[in-house]
């Protein structure tokens, strides 16, 4: 059974104490709790992942690459938070790793301020999903298994 690695950047902590009308109502606890079962029904192990700490998500990104090269990972759900629209370290380290990722944002980044509309990650993701709330996170894993299969079709 591969794992899935769901990777939150900075403030992702604070989820569910405050805006929740951008973010929901949901605490990271919560969304971990949905990858759990998001992960059962596609025959993914869950790695749940949080730092506020830009070299530890460098790090996590070094560690699923080598995994993903062992054949023990499927790839990366990564929200990256802030560290999205600044880190060019993020992007190096994704292109670097050659892992599979999908970037995730539960807001729909497009549609809020002009300096959340470029994002670092973009360009080394194999996906991206924004807009969907909290329940984005169970739709990537579908996703990362939509795209296992798209890689060894049965
Ligand atoms: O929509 C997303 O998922 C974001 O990645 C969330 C980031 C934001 O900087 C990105 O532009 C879009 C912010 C995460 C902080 O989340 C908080 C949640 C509740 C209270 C305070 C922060």
């Amino acid at each position: 059974m591969k794992t899935a690695l769901v990777l939150n950047g900075p403030n992702l902590n604070l989820l569910g104490t405050r805006e929740p009308a951008v973010y929901g109502s949901q605490t990271l606890a919560d969304v971990e709790a949905l990858c759990v079962k998001a992960c059962a029904s596609h025959g993914f192990k869950l790695d749940f992942r949080q730092s506020n700490h830009e070299g530890v998500l460098i790090d996590a990104i070094h560690e699923a690459g080598r995994a993903q090269a062992a054949g023990t990972l499927a790839g990366v759900i990564l929200n990256a938070g802030a560290y999205t629209h600044t880190s060019v370290a993020l992007h190096d380290a994704i292109k670097g790793a050659g892992v599979t990722l999908i970037e995730l944002h539960i807001s729909n980044v497009h549609a809020r301020e002009a300096f959340r509309h470029h994002s670092y990650i973009s360009p080394a993701a194999k996906a991206v999903m924004a807009g969907f709330g909290v329940k984005g996170y169970g739709l990537a894993i579908a996703g990362l298994a939509a795209l296992a299969e798209l890689a060894q079709p049965a």
